[in-house]
């Protein structure tokens, strides 16, 4: 099951749940109809313990299922869940509603077996009362749980929604080199915009389609622009969790010094995030192309041969010409928009090299459409 953390659903807090519980076997209780008194009484006092354990267990057992299952979830979304609430408070939480739900149940049983085996009605008055009081320091344990999880959902809430199972392109750099520039610039339709939980920073995540493959771009923003040392253990396992979506890494070089980080020290973060994603194919390009001095020497040639392929539909997987920057190195310009669809094919190329299985791909002989357009 594939839970969005968007979508988790509000979770009640401990005197929310009881509030509902009670009100809700109040009135299943006047809704009891018998002439007979002691027979209405039991009755009563039976759907009442009955309808609040029943409400009560229902309530905290839909929070258990709803939240997705450690065990089941992508690596990455583990990783960023330790990262973000840890994942040994998140499953005892969860399982500290689970024991709730058992306890109030055993206590419905045991309290509507005093009411059915007496005829005394002040004793089965007295059993429903007591049934609402073990019921009751039942959820004031559970309560904390409770709040955990209702924290915690707001935490996960901001969580990037990434789909594991697509390729998913990691964009980092020094601040201001020009990364969510570059992935709104490669991003058709809107660009998301979340946070990574413990940063402020917004981070965004864009998308392109090729050949009906969806590639996701992400941003991030204050998690690998310092230098190692000084990251926190949050934070390395928030890059941690990046290995595991990564097939590329695109490393943006503001050659201008624009951005305000000199080049050594974009040159030591370069090393850095090589170190921390060490298994994943990395890329190295020179942003802001339109900066350089001189523009790059095939600037021209590059502008044209991108023209001319969106004039005729920007179909197929043609080797446009990548700009290049003096040193030889990849470049591009998000604001001028020259040099990015040669990019974005370079990267298509690169995370298919990096994908041995295309879950597109069709069997050898069949025939689709869309791939001689
Ligand atoms: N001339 C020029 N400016 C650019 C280009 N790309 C980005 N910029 C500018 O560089 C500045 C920073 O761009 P952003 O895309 O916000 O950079 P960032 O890396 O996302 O910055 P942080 O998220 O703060 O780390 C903005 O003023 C952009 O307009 C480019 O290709 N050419
Ligand atoms: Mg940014």
């Amino acid at each position: 099951m594939k839970v969005s953390w968007r979508k988790l659903p509000t979770v009640l807090l401990e005197e929310e749940v009881l509030d509902k519980a009670f009100s809700r076997s109040k009135k299943a209780a006047d809704r009891v109809d018998d002439s007979d008194r002691t027979f209405r009484v039991r009755k009563q006092m039976n759907r009442m313990v009955q309808t609040a354990a029943d409400i009560i267990s229902t309530t905290l057992l839909d929070t258990v299922n709803t939240w997705p299952s450690l065990d089941q979830s992508p690596q990455f979304d583990v990783s960023m869940i330790d990262a973000c609430v840890g994942c040994d408070d998140y499953r005892h939480h969860l399982s500290m509603l689970q024991w709730g739900a058992r306890q109030v149940t055993s206590i419905a049983i045991q309290n509507s077996k005093k009411i059915v085996r007496t005829a005394n009605t002040e004793l089965m008055h007295t059993a429903r009362r007591e049934a609402y009081g073990r019921i009751s320091s039942i959820l004031r344990r559970v309560g904390p749980s409770l709040s955990w999880l209702s924290e915690s959902r707001e935490t996960l809430k901001r969580l990037p929604t990434v789909d594991h199972m697509l390729p998913c392109i990691v964009v980092c750099g020094a601040p201001n080199v020009g990364k969510s520039a570059f992935i709104s610039a490669l991003s058709s339709g809107k660009m998301e915009v979340n946070h990574y939980p413990f940063t402020t920073k917004q981070i965004h995540v864009g998308h392109f389609i090729h050949r009906r493959l969806q590639y996701q771009l992400v941003d991030t923003p204050g998690l690998l622009d310092r230098p190692l040392e000084m990251r926190n253990a949050i934070e390395l396992q928030a890059i941690a969790a990046l290995e595991n979506i990564g097939s590329l890494v695109l490393f943006l070089m503001d050659e201008s010094e624009a951005c305000g980080t000199p080049i050594v020290e974009q040159q030591h973060l370069l090393e850095d995030v090589q170190k921390l994603l060490p298994g994943t194919d990395m890329m190295v390009v020179t942003s802001k192309a339109d900066l350089l001095k001189p523009l790059p020497e095939n600037w021209d040639e590059v502008v044209a041969a991108e023209d001319e392929w969106r004039d005729e539909g920007s179909g197929g997987e043609p080797l446009l010409p990548l700009l290049y920057d003096l040193k030889g190195r990849v470049t591009m310009s998000a604001t001028e928009f020259v040099g990015m669809d040669a990019m974005r094919l370079e990267i298509v190329r690169r995370v298919n090299l990096a994908r041995p299985v295309d879950p597109m791909a069709l069997p050898d002989g069949w025939y689709r459409r869309d791939q001689d357009d």
